[in-house]
């Protein structure tokens, strides 16, 4: 299928892809697709204002009617999901099944959503003073600013979205500047399931904004934006989360991972081979959960990285939309050059590379790019950096304290897991003095988790937690309610204060 005929079976017609400054590349080949008008900072005010207006019409549709609208979403999602996932695929240089996966996820997250929308419980708890009742209520907070990354374009959105619809707040939404598209059709998809939901959806309760960084500032600046979740590198979050704070706004900060697995001495090799590769080849390396440091004990080093060697040669990269294919582009030819630049470094620390370079027979116009397994006599610099590509450092420990500790001694905390059958090993890992991020698996790769569990993690990837469990509470505000229904006056803590 053409480039043309992928974005206009995805709805996207001649008038919205033209006329604007903001080029949009796909990755596969390079080619522009688009030109898109972009949002004017100067109509943020008003746009934020809207978000507001529509809040107050929202917060009052009961949150199960809410769900009704998150419903009709899932059902737009499920009927739109080959030409929404090829999309993707254009956009992003995933491959097909990536894609489908990346929409079957936000499927997901609205049957999810949906069924919050009949629960967003509360507390009663029990009061210290008699004849009184003490509550706990969760309310709509207000516009929900999220802004994305390319690498997840859409699945991240709806996580955000879908929670935030049946918690009675408004979204703007601020996509990548490099995956505007898959943005402006999920803009439409909603628009669809809003105008099969009736009146009482109000207008502007999707807003889509277009454009860099003076438009994403001006949402993590106005107080009118209670909530940002901002998705991406290290770097955009360390700029994003204080600003937010310093307006007493709340952050959710989804950022960098630096995810490890630990191979110890029982560990099924096969399986975990498959793991690994996955983990760290997939989707050319560019998941926040991206298999970037494998901890090998010492015994079985030589034997893994030998039968991930001879696995390595033989995946197939190149175009994404081709059946076969597991390896797609990187995003674009900086992702490419960064990633032999910390090749570079990593060989100047000791490290030896295997594999690695540029594939440039695969599709002319595209950053494909081989993976590469780089063993590193140790973790240095380079290594407790996050880079954004299909780079697999290898190190190796003999007990586990060490390993756990070479684990957690890096700057990022998202996702980790350890291949083991030894279920002293295992539980360690998962103890408080195991992993410390806010994935931690066994068993299991550390990408690619399913939207029912919190998703984030600590130190600089940034604390946020999005998807499943409770993370809906951060899109809430929290009421506390005590009840006198006495005829007396009691005072907590016992005080004495007659008037
Ligand atoms: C991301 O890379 O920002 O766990 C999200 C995963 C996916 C989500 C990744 N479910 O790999």
């Amino acid at each position: 299928m053409t480039h043309s005929e992928t974005l206009a079976k995805a709805g996207l017609t001649e008038a919205e892809l033209s006329g604007g400054t903001l080029a949009v590349h796909s990755p596969i080949d390079g080619a522009e697709v688009a030109r898109l008008k972009q949002t004017d900072p100067f109509d943020m005010p008003a746009i934020i204002a809207t978000s507001q207006e529509a809040f107050q019409i929202w917060r009052r549709v009961p949150a199960p009617r809410r769900g009704e609208l998150v419903r009709l979403l899932g059902e737009e999602l499920r009927a739109a999901k080959d030409e929404l996932g090829a999309l993707v695929t254009l956009e992003t240089g995933k491959i097909t099944a990536e894609g489908l996966g990346e929409v079957q996820e936000m499927i997901d997250i609205c049957d999810f959503a949906v069924g919050l929308s009949r629960q967003l419980y509360g507390l009663t708890i029990a009061s210290e003073r008699p004849g009184h009742r003490m509550t706990e209520t969760w309310h709509p907070i207000g516009p929900v600013g999220v802004i994305s990354a390319f690498n997840f374009p859409v699945a991240v959105w709806s996580w955000n979205t879908a929670l935030a619809l049946v918690c009675g707040d408004p979204v703007i939404w601020k996509p990548s500047e490099k995956t505007p598209l898959t943005a402006l059709a999920c803009k439409k998809i909603f628009e669809k399931a809003a105008a099969r939901f009736g009146d009482d959806a109000p207008e502007g309760l999707l807003q889509l904004v277009i454009g860099g960084a003076e438009v994403g500032e001006a949402l993590v600046a106005s107080k009118g934006v209670p909530v940002i979740s901002a998705t991406g590198s290290t770097r955009m979050g360390g700029v994003v989360g204080p600003k937010v704070a310093a307006r007493w706004g709340r952050p959710i900060l989804e950022l960098g991972g630096n995810n490890a697995m630990i191979v110890a001495p029982s560990a099924d090799l096969d399986m975990a081979v498959r793991a690994i590769v996955f983990s760290a080849v997939g989707t050319a390396g560019q998941r926040c959960t991206t298999l970037r440091r494998l901890i090998v004990h010492k015994s079985i080093k030589a034997e893994l990285v030998e039968k991930l060697i001879k696995t390595y040669a033989t995946l197939p990269i190149g175009d994404p939309r081709s059946k076969g294919t597991l390896i797609g582009p990187l995003i674009d030819q900086g992702a490419l050059d960064a990633m032999q630049t910390s090749l570079e470094v990593a060989k100047a620390e000791g490290g030896t590379v295997h594999g690695g370079g540029p594939v440039t027979e695969a599709v002319p116009g595209g950053a494909y790019v081989a993976p590469a397994l780089v063993e590193m006599p140790g973790q240095t610099d380079i290594v407790k950096k996050e880079t954004f590509a299909p780079i697999l450092y290898v190190l190796e420990y003999v007990g586990l304290d060490d390993a756990i500790e070479i684990q957690n001694e890096v700057p990022q905390g998202l996702a980790s897991c350890i291949f083991t059958l030894n279920v002293r090993e295992a539980e360690t890992f998962l103890s408080s003095v195991g992993s410390d991020c806010g994935i931690a698996n066994v068993n299991i790769g550390p990408s690619g988790a399913e939207i029912g569990g919190a998703f984030g993690g600590e130190k600089e990837t940034g604390g946020g937690r999005e998807s499943g469990s409770d993370a809906w509470k951060g899109y809430m505000r929290r009421q506390t309610s005590t009840v006198n229904y006495s005829a007396e006056l009691p005072l907590a803590q016992g005080i004495k204060f007659d008037v």
